[in-house]
């Protein structure tokens, strides 16, 4: 008998593949009564495979009394409550490293999007602005600004390695500094976005914690700054985000996240100084192959008994 799972997020067509050929695969968000399919499945249901994005609720652990193992097709980790999980017993697995390198080129792309308008300017062309011959606005030189990067791990560092070549300065803001880092430390999200012209969110947030980038963070960024945000949308208050964008306070945002995806504060749409993305920095064929067979890999360990291959 193959081992039964709950999928709980939408997968890749690898993954699917992987699972479809390991396990009986009961897939949540398709069920027309999921709290019937729930009850049926529930005393059998040893691992849960999810997203990063979506995570799983306290309620959802709680309604599978029999979960051993969370399997997180991704990093992040502010959609499950670690404590809670580890006080049932279950374990967590991520997919780290593979998604890495992809995830800065995003933001390195972003921010070359951002500062030399790309979006915007196809717009333009498309809408028959160019050959109607209206002006098009300048961009801003990526080359030589000063950037900031909020949250220098694995990721951030791969995003500082990238901006190296064309960086006037790289700082950072973590919660303490890195001894290894030759980067120049701020100890506040606010101290970094007021000495840099160009300011990325690359750290990791736990749920129920306050936004790290607020009003304060954006004004101290001020009229001529980029934000960029790879990270996780909740830990931004989109609200101030979009007045300052509404009202320039800040020159221009790339979003690939937001706190309630796909949803978010329609305004955004209208305003050319924003590029926005559908959660993109782990999406390309390669990353996503590497992600499922990682997350495959621990299913199988875990069914096996043996050591996960990368557990939290
Ligand atoms: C994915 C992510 O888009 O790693 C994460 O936490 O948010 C992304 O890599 C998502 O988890 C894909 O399922």
């Amino acid at each position: 008998m193959r081992p039964e799972i709950l999928l709980v997020a939408d997968s890749s067509p690898w993954l699917d593949q992987g699972l479809t050929e390991g396990y009986e695969v009961h897939r949540l968000s398709e069920a027309d009564q999921p709290e019937a399919l729930l009850a049926e499945i529930a005393p059998r249901i040893r691992a849960l495979v999810t997203s990063g994005a979506k995570g799983a609720s306290n309620a959802l652990i709680d309604a599978l009394p029999a979960l051993g193992l969370i399997a997180v097709h991704g990093v992040g980790l502010d959609r499950i409550d670690l404590a809670h999980a580890r006080a049932r017993g279950i374990a967590v697995t991520t997919t780290p490293d593979v998604l890495t390198d992809d995830v800065a080129d995003m933001a390195l792309a972003l921010v070359l999007a951002l500062s030399r308008r790309i979006a915007a300017n196809d717009r333009h062309v498309r809408a028959g602005r160019w050959e109607a011959g209206m002006p098009v606005p300048l961009g801003r030189s990526a080359t030589g600004r000063r950037y900031g990067i909020i949250g220098l791990g694995q990721i951030g560092s791969a995003i500082a390695k990238r901006l190296r070549p064309l960086a006037g300065e790289i700082a950072y803001h973590n919660r303490r500094p890195l001894p290894a880092s030759n980067y120049h430390y701020h100890d506040s999200a606010v101290g970094l976005a007021e000495a840099v012209d160009t300011l990325i969110l690359a750290a990791s947030s736990k749920a129920g914690e306050p936004p790290i980038v607020d009003q304060a963070v954006l004004d101290a960024l001020g009229p001529d700054g980029l934000f960029v945000n790879i990270a996780r949308g909740a830990a931004v208050d989109e609200e101030a985000l979009v007045a300052a964008l509404r009202e320039s306070r800040i020159a221009g945002a790339a979003l690939d996240v937001f706190a309630d995806e796909p949803r978010m504060t329609h305004e955004l749409w209208s305003l050319d100084t924003v590029v926005l993305q559908p959660h993109q920095g782990s999406a390309t064929r390669e990353t996503r192959i590497a992600m499922a067979d990682l997350l495959l890999a621990n299913l199988a360990a875990f069914f096996a008994g043996e050591a996960l291959v990368t557990p939290v």
